[in-house]
């Protein structure tokens, strides 16, 4: 077994999700020619689910099988359908004097058409209603909630109603494209995944990047036949067909395995998209088969969508509580360097200082030669030692970090653990900085089993398995402290401004 973190990028990065020439067995996809309609490839259980051999199809236009009275509709629909967004539509499809319906997708391409058909499930109106009043519940509900925690939470408990699925998951995206699950709903004998973080891989680049093409990604039955297209060959690309945009398309091997680990045989997830970045994901596991019809998938994609919208107003409504306190800290500390006869002490006395603007432990000024302290800080022949290396390596403006050690490894034998930096230059040249000192903060991060043994190798360096448990893995972060939030930064920099002007003043 081989232990390595960047298998997001490198292995499970690449492999290739959308040229498998296989979907899953839910419905028959078709490739249609963009002038005439006619059948070019279709998937190999078309007999199962039309009633026609898929042999028998090919080279057919669809519209033989359509009623004729029906033919001008659904031709102009699936003409029309460049500008719509993946609106389903009934298709009748007449076959040895029996019809049925299918929910038809059609997906244009650049040199084909694809469509997609799933048997059809059609609500009632009552149905309709209900849903409609649902969806209608939940968002009241959602708008209630006062902070991201409680929105997750409550979306999770009322999703998993909603739909019937066994767990329902809201998973955040971390920095490093992590994810820690910050909302769960789940049948009591499910494992308990709330507040645990998975490893990026698990969801690679490739599969995160299909979220802005398709609203959700759906696994009825892990325990499935693929079934491949024939021909196998695309006639009109000469190559196979991208299956990027089909909810059809067959499932990569390692990710069935990831689910029967998980001990869940159906899976669906939806993106949560904020200003154009990928959020996080609404995960929800089934332990047997299921499969949700198209009105129910398409009330969930709206409700998702709603819960984005909310999770975005939320977190504007966090950033500018905290920018609102930063700001009137800062109109203190500006009246007491105004007052004060020297700027460190405006800094680093009286009732308001640097200490609570910036959340430090403690902050140290130098300039004109002198040193001042405040608070938790190195100790006089550190903070020297600090500086001359910021003087040689950090002049370009403000440094900012959560892990000085991880820069400068001599900090770690600091007596007082500075873990956080954030620097302040006056004149970086000359050595004259403002320092803001945050100290260690040892945190215990609960991983959803060992991060290191995501992919478990076989001796042939070839074969690989997604990690077989789940199991809370704790991993214990030092030499960090606290992230730097934003708004902090924002201050920091208006804070700098403004010593500066003063400084300018004061000096001509
Ligand atoms: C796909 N992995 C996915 C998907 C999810 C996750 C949600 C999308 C498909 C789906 O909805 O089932 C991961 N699901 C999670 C996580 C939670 C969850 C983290 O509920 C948390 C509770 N996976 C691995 C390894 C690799 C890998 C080691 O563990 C790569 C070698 C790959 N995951 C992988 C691939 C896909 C995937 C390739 C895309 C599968 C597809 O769409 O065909």
């Amino acid at each position: 077994i081989t232990i390595n973190k960047s298998y997001d990028s490198e292995m499970c990065g690449s492999i290739p999700l959308h040229l498998v020439n296989l979907v899953q067995p839910h419905g028959v996809l078709l490739v249609l020619d963009k002038t005439d309609f006619r059948i070019l490839q279709i998937s190999e259980n078309a007999g199962d689910l039309l009633s026609v051999p898929a042999e028998e199809l090919l080279g057919q236009p669809l519209s033989a099988y359509v009623p004729q009275e029906k033919h001008e509709e659904i031709v102009a629909k699936i003409a029309g359908q460049a500008s719509q967004d993946k609106i389903p539509f009934t298709l009748p499809f007449l076959a040895q004097g029996i019809q049925k319906t299918f929910d038809a997708v059609v997906l244009p391409q650049d040199d084909y058409i694809l469509v997609e058909l799933e048997e059809n499930t059609a609500i009632e109106t009552e149905h309709f209603a209900s849903l409609y009043r649902h969806i209608k519940y939940v968002t009241t509900l959602l708008k209630q909630s006062v902070t991201v925690q409680e929105l997750a939470q409550r979306f999770s408990e009322e999703f998993k109603k909603f739909t019937g699925f066994d767990k329902v998951l809201v998973y955040q995206f971390d920095t490093q494209w992590n994810g820690i699950v910050i909302g769960q709903a789940k049948e009591a004998d499910m494992d308990d995944y709330m507040g645990l973080r998975f490893p990026a891989s698990d969801v690679p680049k490739q599969a995160r990047d299909l979220y802005f093409r398709n609203p959700y990604r759906l696994i009825p039955n892990r325990n499935y036949t693929p079934v491949r297209l024939i021909p196998v060959i695309n006639p009109v690309t000469q190559r196979f067909t991208d299956l990027s945009e089909t909810n059809l398309r067959s499932v990569a091997n390692v990710h069935l395995e990831y689910l029967a680990n998980m001990k869940i045989t159906a899976s669906m997830s939806l993106p949560i998209i904020i200003e154009d970045k990928l959020w996080g994901l609404i995960s929800c596991h089934h332990k047997t088969a299921k499969y949700p019809s198209y009105e129910l998938r398409a009330a969930m994609e709206l409700l998702t969508g709603i819960l984005s919208v909310q999770l975005e107003a939320k977190q504007k409504e966090e950033h500018m509580e905290l920018r609102v306190e930063l700001r009137s800290l800062h109109v203190k500390l500006m009246e007491q360097l105004y007052t004060s006869s020297n700027f460190a002490e405006g800094l680093l006395e009286g009732e308001t200082t640097i200490l609570d603007l910036l959340s430090l432990s403690g902050a140290a000024v130098s300039y004109e030669g002198n040193t001042w302290t405040k608070g938790i800080t190195p100790d006089a022949q550190e903070i020297k030692e600090l500086l001359s290396w910021l003087r040689r390596s950090k002049t370009g403006g403000m440094y900012i970090t959560n892990s000085l050690p991880a820069d400068y490894p001599h900090s770690k034998d600091y007596k007082n653990v500075a873990s956080g930096l954030i620097t302040i230059p006056i004149n970086a040249e000359q050595g004259e900085f403002v320092l803001g000192f945050r100290s260690e903060l040892i945190q215990t991060v609960n991983w959803g089993g060992d991060p290191n043994n995501a992919i478990q190798m076989e001796p042939d360096g070839k074969s690989y398995h997604p990690r077989n448990s789940f199991q809370i893995y704790k991993e214990t972060v030092k030499n960090s402290s606290a992230p730097w939030q934003q708004e902090e930064l924002i201050a920091a920099e208006t804070l700098r401004n403004a010593l500066l002007e003063k400084l300018l003043k004061e000096r001509y």
